[in-house]
């Protein structure tokens, strides 16, 4: 019996990271021009970071392998053992980076506000009085686009309440921008306008961007030379790194306006998903939908059954992701085969959803 699968592509909805190099991107790695980094004599690294560094308008910047390096740098270069950062709900510095702030830092997370979501006024309620029993609070993590959340949009004027509370009291304040193109994008707002209030700012070339590897964090040129000790320490020193900066150099260039197909996907996607009976938590400020299920094991059973890719982010809440692979006749496709999963599951047209 011919396998009526076997030429059906792959619908990858898990995350944006999927993403595989385009041809044009794959002639600009090999093209590159390179040197060994570890002495600072890469060339597209240097123009990586000296470039990234000016668009969100900071003295200096480190390339890195990952958006969890650069994060980690920043809480490890900014903190002390012992003290407590803040960061909202479901963080990713918190609940994804394998306790990384806890190994490397040695530091404690409290969480604060709603859903990823605070204000100055949750910062100062976090704070501790200023006794020898408490540990100190030194850093504040802001994570934009917010993952957990459906990769919703940190609003300026709420980022910059809780920078006002923060400045005041003393804290760093640390923007975990892996996905800050998206709020870009779909904001209008400049990277540097975002940047402005943070004291170091984590981006990812790797997520929508569409780059293979590669993170960039950037701050003051003091802090990031502390950093730079750091990953070093953590041996993520690189080589010939230009290879993989020049994919993100060529991502810059061709891959951040474009952004706002997948956004526009995302409602798309969204919109089908209502129409099919399904919950969707809210519409997608970016390129992701979160939308509950009762019987997830089900959905992941019958949705990969039809070579769809879509993972769990929580307990009954799956999280479709649109990115550079997927185009809108991709997104009426996704469409088609969760239409036809929940009629196996259900036996009949979708009904009950959450
Ligand atoms: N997030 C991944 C998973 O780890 C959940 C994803 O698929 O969304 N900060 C934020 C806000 C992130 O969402 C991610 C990746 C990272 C940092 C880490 O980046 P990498 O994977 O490069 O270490």
């Amino acid at each position: 019996m011919p396998d009526i699968l076997a030429d059906m592509k792959t619908l990858d909805l898990r995350s944006d990271t999927v993403t595989r190099p385009t041809p044009p991107m794959r002639e600009a790695m090999a093209r590159a021009e390179v040197g060994d980094d570890v002495y600072g004599e890469d060339p597209s690294v240097n123009l990586l970071q000296e470039r990234i560094a000016r668009m969100l308008g900071k003295e200096a910047a480190l390339f890195v392998p990952s958006g969890t390096m650069a994060n980690q740098l920043a809480l490890r270069a900014q903190t002390q053992h012992g003290d407590v950062i803040l960061a909202g709900e479901h963080a990713h510095v918190l609940q994804y980076e394998s306790g990384g702030a806890a190994a490397l830092s040695g530091v404690q997370i409290k969480t604060l506000g709603v859903g990823g979501f605070f204000d100055g006024p949750d910062v100062r309620a976090a704070l501790h009085p200023r006794d020898h029993h408490y540990a100190p609070v030194t850093l504040v993590a802001v994570e934009n686009t917010h993952t957990v959340s459906g990769g919703q949009i940190f609003p300026l004027e709420r980022i910059r309440s809780v920078a006002e509370v923060a400045r005041e009291c003393g804290l760093r304040l640390h923007l975990d921008g892996a996905r800050l193109w998206n709020a870009v994008v779909a904001t209008g707002i400049p990277a540097a306008t975002w940047a402005e209030p943070f004291d170091s700012v984590s981006c990812c070339l790797s997520k929508g961007l569409g780059a293979p590897v590669g993170s960039v964090v950037s701050a003051s040129a003091e802090t990031i030379e502390r950093m730079h000790r750091f990953r070093k320490m953590l041996g993520g020193g690189m080589r010939q790194a230009g290879v993989l900066a020049a994919a993100g150099l060529y991502a810059l260039d061709h891959h951040v306006t474009r952004l706002a197909d997948d956004h526009a996907h995302a409602r798309r996607l969204s919109a089908g998903l209502r129409e099919l009976g399904l919950k969707v938590r809210s519409e997608p400020d970016t390129n992701m939908v979160l939308f509950g299920f009762d019987d997830v094991r089900g959905f992941l059973r019958a949705t990969r059954s039809r070579k769809l890719l879509i993972d769990p982010i929580a307990r009954g809440i799956l999280r479709a992701v649109t990115h550079l692979d997927v185009d809108a006749a991709d997104v009426e496709d996704a469409l088609a085969r969760i239409a036809e999963s929940l009629i196996e599951l259900r036996g009949s047209a979708p009904r009950d959803a959450r």
